[in-house]
């Protein structure tokens, strides 16, 4: 097990497109296991590989209380989606910035296990905010990009003023 880099906005590779998972092997498995450390270890509640610049169709998510409740999501689609919710979101790619984002209420996904089962979960909520969060990500996009135009810059400017310090 290893903690991974994690991506920081506004850098170009969280814009690929990830690729479907062709069979679930050990380098996989290690990918799960790897992005469950790290995002543990943050910590945050949701992570996908974009994020650790592996641009494969894999995200893990455990909004637990007791971070017992892994869930891993590979090859997901969402096949249905129902109403409207705003939640703040945050993301590790986008450290100390929050805001509202509008997103469905309720969503219908379809994954494969890391067994490589196929599942079908419905949900609604937080874990619905999460898995619309986390499979965005496999499309290029972060929250921000959900924000205005005028927040976008701030953002980019808060994000570039910050590695100034810690640099
Ligand atoms: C996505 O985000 C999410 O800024 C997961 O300094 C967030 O785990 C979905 C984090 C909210 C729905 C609602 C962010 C940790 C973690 C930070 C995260 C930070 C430290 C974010
Ligand atoms: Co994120």
């Amino acid at each position: 097990m290893a903690l991974l880099p994690i991506l920081r906005f506004p850098d170009a590779r969280l814009k690929k497109i990830a690729a479907p998972v062709e069979k679930i092997d050990d380098g996989i498995r290690a990918l799960v296991a790897d992005m469950a450390e790290t995002m543990y270890e943050a910590p945050g509640i949701g992570l996908a590989a974009t994020q650790v610049n592996i641009h494969k169709q894999v995200v893990v998510i455990d909004i637990s209380e007791e971070k017992n409740q892994l869930l891993v999501l590979i090859n997901a689609r969402i096949t249905h989606k129902d109403g409207v919710q705003v939640y703040e979101e945050g993301c590790l790619s986008v450290p100390g910035i929050y805001d509202k984002v509008e997103r469905a209420a309720q969503v219908t996904v379809e994954y494969l296990d890391l067994e490589g089962q196929p599942q079908t979960l419905s949900t609604d909520g937080l874990l619905a905010v999460c898995i619309q969060h986390e499979l965005d990500h496999l499309q290029g996009r972060v929250f921000v990009d959900h924000l205005s135009q005028l927040k976008q810059m701030r953002i980019k400017n808060k994000l570039a003023k910050q590695a100034r310090i810690t640099a």
